[in-house]
């Protein structure tokens, strides 16, 4: 018996359930993936206990020897990893990284110019509700209305009439490849900085299936957990120049204790993204949503922008005649785990919106392949055209716990120590 399940039972039973969950489910959030057994095992480690407000070599707690060791081991991994200049690890989610990031680099009420949230890009790019739109004058742009893909003239445009100081280009909801010369080339014409935000795409950088930001951009930030499936947190890498201004942005500036067990995980998953494995991870990640999309296309299901690039795609609901919010909740009753979202000009509030934002890093952590997609397409088009069919529903819910369950979870029910 675990000494969880020993001394709380009530904790220990609600993990088996959720456990079980991500085994019998398909878990098509494009945001999240499965951590190895190592990067669990890093993550629950003993560095829970302790605290190291500070850098490498200059602590302000004792007792720090080991964490230096751990916290350096983790820099050099990353910068190895990306090829940058400057990582500070010790970020607790890329929202954190964003704030620091702004706060190193911008006054409060300066200009930044970001993809609005309605149209892919995310809460800290100066969505009114979130501290970024608060504190800082943000001017938003926009994707084309007919190809829905970013206007690289429209964005210089915007730059050249507001003259942010910082621009920022990288995406939630956005299946394209971002070209960052084009947007290091905008930035350099109306004096801004580049900031990147990688979260979602920082594992298809890290295998090579997605251009790299480093060599354009000023500062980059990211969390751990999305595609490069490490522990939950984040991570900013920058130019040398802003390495000072981005370590004091973080501590003191906006964190406190850094969170030592998530930067342990973070060193595994680095390591782990440096094998030659994860390369063909990452391409798998790729040909799985390109599968997916020809297969959803080909049942009617329209796609934002026509397809993908990268690792999700965003149906546009509407094609078969509910919203975003009707469809998520359909297929989490059929066992598929998505996620609803605005598409860009939208008509429908957030909270319904249009748009079904689908991913594959989970499904390929688990093996799966492009035949696998076809026929998890099958069943997305099943259900979503008929949402309130309970016998649809069960039906596919119980095909698809039956299938779930053949394929190996990274840390759940397959723990080796490969990625
Ligand atoms: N929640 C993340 C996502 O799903 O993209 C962004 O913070």
């Amino acid at each position: 018996m675990s000494a969880l399940s020993q001394r709380d039972p009530d904790v220990a039973a609600i993990i088996a359930d959720e456990r079980t969950r991500q085994v019998e489910s398909l878990e098509m959030i494009a945001s999240e993936n499965y951590a190895s057994a190592a990067v669990l095992e890093a993550t629950g480690s003993v560095f829970t206990n302790k605290y190291a407000e500070g850098y490498p070599g200059k602590r302000y707690y004792a007792g720090n020897q080991h964490s230096d060791r751990l916290e350096s081991l983790a820099i050099d991994r990353a910068k190895q990893l990306f090829g940058a200049e400057h990582a500070n690890v010790q970020s607790t989610s890329g929202a954190e990284a964003n704030m620091a990031a702004y706060l190193a680099t911008v006054e409060p009420g300066d200009t930044i110019m970001g993809l609005s949230l309605d149209q892919g890009g995310h809460l800290t790019h100066g969505s009114p509700v979130n501290f970024s739109g608060r504190l800082y004058n943000f001017v938003p742009y926009s994707v084309d209305r007919e190809s829905e893909v970013i206007d690289m003239a429209a964005v210089r445009k915007l730059a050249l009439e507001s003259k942010p100081k910082v621009i920022v280009a990288g995406y939630t909801a956005y299946p394209r490849k971002i070209d960052f010369a084009a947007f290091a080339q905008v930035a350099k014409a109306c004096g801004a900085l580049l900031m990147v935000d990688m979260s979602h795409i920082a594992g298809l950088i890290a295998g090579g299936q997605h251009d790299s930001p480093v060599p354009h951009a000023d500062m980059i930030t990211t969390t751990t957990h999305k595609t490069l499936r490490g522990p939950r947190g984040g991570m900013i890498l920058s130019t040398a120049a802003l390495a000072e201004a981005i370590d004091k942005a973080v501590f003191p500036g906006t964190q406190g204790g850094p969170h030592m067990h998530s930067i342990a995980g973070k060193a595994v998953a680095f390591a782990e993204a440096l094998q030659p494995e994860f390369a063909d991870y990452a391409r798998r990640i790729v040909e799985n949503a390109k599968a997916l999309a020809e297969a959803l296309q080909a049942g009617g299901l329209r796609l934002v922008s026509g397809g993908t690039d990268n690792h999700l795609l965003l149906a546009d609901c509407n094609s078969v005649g509910i919203s975003g919010l009707k469809a998520q909740n359909a297929l989490q009753g059929a066992g598929i785990i998505t996620n609803r979202n605005t598409i860009p000009y939208d008509e429908r509030p957030p909270y319904v919106g249009s748009g079904l934002r689908l991913g594959t890093p989970a499904l390929t952590s688990r093996d799966m392949g492009p035949d696998e997609m076809k026929r998890v397409a099958g069943w997305i088009l099943r259900v979503v055209k008929d949402p309130d069919g309970d016998g649809v529903r069960e039906t596919v819910r119980q095909e698809v716990a039956e299938f779930a369950r053949a394929y190996p979870v990274p840390g759940i029910t397959d723990v080796k120590l490969a990625v």
